[in-house]
């Protein structure tokens, strides 16, 4: 085998330890130091063990990896809204650069938000906002608009039975940002007369826990056994749901379906829906890529480390293969829109 072709086996890394040289690495400027030194960047979800944030990670560290920053991710395992205080605190003290979160409350973070930014640490929230209290973030990164969304997905589930029938919502934590945002979206599009015929009946909470999500689907169909549709803004809580669903029989179409069945709709991973959409128990899920989400997150991450972006509305990111994105309203940067997995396109999904 000659040097070319050998060298064409020979991963990067390796390659650079054979010839002494290392990839270049992010950095930011030490002032306090005078040097420069590795940017760290840590994202700290809502909990730790959801695939949705495990889909973000792959994200956000292949680019800081490619970039050559320094990444985690660690976080609660609940998802509470005063867990994450502790996880922002060790990890600014341990050196992190930015601190990039999916926020479980909209006001219990600002205080200590308030504290890592005086210290020169960069905060930007992504998939939760710190809604009605952006001032304490730098920037947010979002999948869509998310101002009329609540709306766009009670419309997608009324289609869906035809506006008729009971319904019910299965969301997150009572606390969580954007549930809690779109459940009140929900509640006042509920108002047009177009749904009269399909009233809002309970609203419960799985708090993003698989078993608690079970239980609360269970407690909804043995209340309501006449319940035509259920509306999971939650991954976990949706995947939760279609499993009921399917078990006892009671999705439309199912052998145990009453009234003509209980539709399961809402948010969803594809990989993780795709059997309970393939199989009839839940024709249609929506969601956006996450993994997208954790592309251009990071790079707003590392670009504010850097100064290379300033968190004030016009400025301008760079995002790799993605392109380019602005800084909108409110600091906001979104990402892409949701799309709606059916059994015609669930199978060209991979997250
Ligand atoms: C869950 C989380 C997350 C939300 C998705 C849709 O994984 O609550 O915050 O954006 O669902």
């Amino acid at each position: 085998m000659n040097r070319r072709t050998l060298l064409s086996f020979v991963p990067l890394a390796a390659l650079a330890l054979m010839t002494g040289c290392k990839p270049e690495e992010a950095k930011t400027t030490d002032t306090a130091g005078g040097g420069t030194k590795k940017i760290k960047v840590v994202f700290i979800p809502k909990n730790v063990g959801n695939p949705y944030f495990d889909a973000i990670d792959k994200g956000m560290k292949a680019v800081c990896e490619a970039e050559g920053a320094e990444y985690k991710m660690t976080g609660p395992a609940q998802a509470e809204a005063t867990n994450q205080i502790q996880y922002i605190k060790d990890e600014v003290q341990a050196g992190a650069n930015v601190i990039c979160l999916a926020a479980n409350s909209v006001d219990a973070l600002n205080n200590t938000l308030d504290e890592i930014r005086a210290k020169g640490v960069k905060v930007v929230t992504v998939d939760a906002d710190i809604t009605g209290n952006e001032s304490h973030r730098d920037i947010g990164v979002f999948a869509t608009d998310f101002s009329k969304f609540g709306g766009a997905i009670l419309e997608q589930l009324g289609k869906g039975i035809n506006y008729t029938g009971e319904v019910a919502i299965l969301s997150a934590t009572s606390d969580s940002p954007n549930q809690k945002l779109w459940v009140e979206q929900m509640n006042a599009a509920w108002k047009d007369p177009k749904y009269a015929k399909m009233p809002l009946v309970a609203t419960v909470f799985g708090d993003d826990k698989p078993e608690k999500s079970a239980t609360e689907m269970e407690g909804l169909l043995t209340k309501f056994p006449n319940l035509k549709g259920v509306i999971a803004p939650t991954t976990v809580g949706v995947s939760a749901a279609a499993k009921v669903a399917q078990q006892r029989g009671v999705y439309p179409g199912g052998a145990n379906a009453k009234n003509g069945g209980a539709r399961v709709f809402g948010l969803g991973l594809p990989k993780q829906m795709r059997s309970f959409i393939e199989g009839g128990v839940t024709p249609e899920i929506m969601l956006w890529s996450p993994v997208d989400m954790g592309t251009v997150t990071a790079y707003v991450c590392l670009a504010l480390a850097k100064g290379e972006l300033k968190a004030e509305k016009g400025q301008k990111v760079k995002v790799g293969a993605m392109g380019e994105r602005a800084v909108e309203d409110l600091n906001k940067i979104t990402v892409g829109p949701p799309t709606i997995f059916t059994k015609d396109n669930v199978a060209q999904f991979d997250f």
